[in-house]
């Protein structure tokens, strides 16, 4: 039997109380936990629903708030690292499941493919899905492209959605990250970043299912709204990067299935028409990010990149401009991000922001305009070429083409 968890922070109530209750009737589910930011009306409003919630379902549902674990800006990473010490302190249950609360379309099937994927063995279940064109474009250019540059030869860059709030955990990694200091100290949206790297560093295998109806919740307009996370992101991985991968990985509670698999991932086979058609974010508002600003601090910062990227981003101090940020320049802004960027600097945030704008931009008019499968394709072969050539073969351009 399992825990589902939702943390929940600023959430409408109905839509919180509708998933908890999906969860609470689900016949696998003994327990359902939810981990509030503050005392809110939705926190209040779960409180007060739970004896009814009880007397319907038989499960019983907790409301508490996030502990102060972390040492990063308290957020979303507290929150699950509460709930992972819960499940372990209160519970002997064997499966945790994580969930957004702000899911529209979650329903039973996701806590049955979760399940029933774990009893193949695997210790790991990650829910992906199909994403618009120009969605998860923190997920593509700073997670599974760091995870590229850094860990090539790992199964990291291989992870569909390695940043996804939708997934299962067997006791065993629960308690691995709840030992981990630095998982525990990651309390903000890094958290994504290192559970993935932690499950992947400790050789836990991890099944990938694939969500067809994909994932409708509360959308960003402008990328601004994104801000915090791509810092948080990045930050994240820049820590991480002192460590190697390879050849093998540390002691500890290695779980691969029986035969050796150490991923499985379901085919993408069916892709909705609203998300193939639809838009991500405000083209215009966007733009005008790049412009915006810009400050006396800021030049001598953008004098670390390479020229063309440095005379590229200085160009937008007069007019928006991004067709300088193609693949291999983020690739190159990347690394001298690793090295140079301070998290907590406004200058530097304001410059990896800048920079990923662009290469976002970038990317929609080059790439994400020529239509779904296109994109997806080119995103693939984009980590590719990335992991290819930071393994040692040489620039991977010339091998892989862009043109499919
Ligand atoms: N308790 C608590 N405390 N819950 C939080 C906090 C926090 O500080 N911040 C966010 N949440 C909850 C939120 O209410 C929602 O249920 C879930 O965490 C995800 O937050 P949301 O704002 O909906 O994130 P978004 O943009 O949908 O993010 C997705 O991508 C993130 C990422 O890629 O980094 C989502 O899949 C996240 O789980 C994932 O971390
Ligand atoms: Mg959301």
């Amino acid at each position: 039997m399992s825990l589902v968890v939702f943390p929940f922070k600023g959430e409408d109530p109905e839509t919180v109380l509708h998933n908890v209750r999906i969860a609470a009737s689900h016949r696998r589910v003994s327990r359902v936990l939810t981990v509030g930011a503050e005392r809110d009306e939705t926190f209040r409003a779960l409180g007060s629903e739970g004896p009814s919630l009880r007397r319907e379902t038989g499960t019983p549902l907790d409301v508490i708030l996030q502990e102060r674990i972390g040492r990063k800006r308290p957020g979303k990473g507290d929150a699950m690292n509460t709930a992972l010490r819960w499940f372990l302190a209160e519970t002997d249950l064997q499966r945790i499941h994580f969930y957004d609360a702000d899911m529209l379309s979650f329903t039973a099937d996701w806590i049955t493919h979760a399940e029933e994927s774990a009893d193949l063995g695997f210790p790991v279940v990650r829910h992906y899905f199909p994403r618009a064109t120009t969605d998860a474009m923190i997920t593509f250019l700073i997670a599974r492209t760091g995870f590229a540059l850094l860990w090539p030869k790992s199964e990291l860059p291989w992870i569909e959605q390695p940043l996804g709030g939708e997934l299962l955990l067997t006791r065993p990694v629960a308690e691995r990250l709840v030992a981990e200091e630095r998982v525990q100290a990651q309390s903000d949206w890094g958290i994504d970043t290192v559970y993935t790297f932690t499950t992947v560093r400790y050789g836990f295998a991890t099944y990938e299912t694939y969500r067809r109806e994909g994932k409708l919740h509360k959308l960003y307009g402008k990328l601004a709204d994104l801000r915090t996370m791509l810092v948080e992101c990045f930050a994240a991985i820049q820590e991480l990067a002192e460590n190697h991968l390879e050849p093998s990985p540390p002691a500890g509670p290695v779980q691969m299935i029986p035969g050796g698999i150490v991923h499985r991932v379901e085919p993408h086979l069916q892709v909705p028409l609203q998300i193939i058609e639809k838009v991500g974010f405000d083209f215009e508002g966007t733009l005008a990010l790049l412009l915006d600003g810009w400050n006396p601090r800021l030049e001598p910062l953008v004098e670390w990149f390479p020229p063309a990227i440095r005379d590229g981003l200085l160009e937008n101090r007069s007019r928006p401009c991004f067709n300088f940020m193609g693949e291999r320049e983020w690739a190159q802004a990347y690394r001298v991000l690793l090295d140079r960027f301070q998290p907590g600097d406004r200058d530097w945030e304001e410059i990896l922001f800048k920079l990923w704008t662009a290469r976002v931009l970038n990317y929609t008019v080059s790439v994400a305009l020529r239509g779904y499968g296109y994109a997806r394709q080119y995103r693939h072969n984009t980590i590719v070429r990335y992991l290819q050539e930071a393994a040692g073969a040489g620039p991977a351009t010339d091998r892989i083409s862009d043109e499919l």
